[in-house]
């Protein structure tokens, strides 16, 4: 009898110890697929991050070609005389070339041109600008390139035209004597 009893509690200690390895086990495997599938969502990340930033510039530089393109035919659809009296088409200092250096985390945009330039910007709903001399849109940690051609002696306004940015100071003026 005694035997017996002492038989049946070894045997229950040795299935204890079967499932607690069992357990163990299955613990491990869970880990272990956990572990795979957070490194495969972050190499999926990156990958993507990858591609965005890339569509990014590729985007940039087309509309970059783009502006360059509307600038030109902008320019060429003058009289003769006209551009030769704003300077010519070559080493012209009256033309201007703006670099818009964003090192600010959100979006911003510079928009140049007279009065009924900025009420079009102020009221419209663009979120993002065509390629337009005189207008770009410059994404956070960005660059952007417009030009510009001062027809006359004056001052010219430049603003940021999205919402509350201009109060808060993202505005200017240029003065092309
Ligand atoms: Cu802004």
């Amino acid at each position: 009898m005694i035997l017996s009893t002492r038989r049946r509690i070894r045997k229950k200690n040795c299935s204890l110890q079967v499932r607690r390895a069992s357990v163990l086990v299955l613990t491990l495997v869970v880990v272990a697929m956990l572990t795979l599938g957070a490194a495969a969502f972050f190499e999926r990340m990156f990958a993507e991050h990858q591609a965005e930033r890339a569509h990014g510039q590729q985007l940039q530089a087309s509309q970059l070609a783009e502006s360059g393109v509307e600038y030109m035919k902008v320019l060429l659809s003058r009289d003769p005389a006209q551009i030769l009296d704003s300077g010519g088409l070559y080493a012209n200092p009256s033309l201007f070339q703006g670099v818009v250096v964003n090192d600010d985390p959100i979006n911003h945009e510079f928009i140049i041109g007279d009065d009924e330039v900025h009420a079009r910007h102020e009221s419209g709903t663009e979120v993002f600008h065509p390629p337009v001399p005189g207008e770009v849109s410059v994404g956070p940690g960005r660059q952007g390139v417009t030009t510009y051609l001062f027809d006359e002696p004056g001052s010219v306004r430049y603003v940021c035209h999205l919402p509350g940015h201009a109060a808060y100071g993202m505005q200017g003026v240029i003065t092309v004597e």
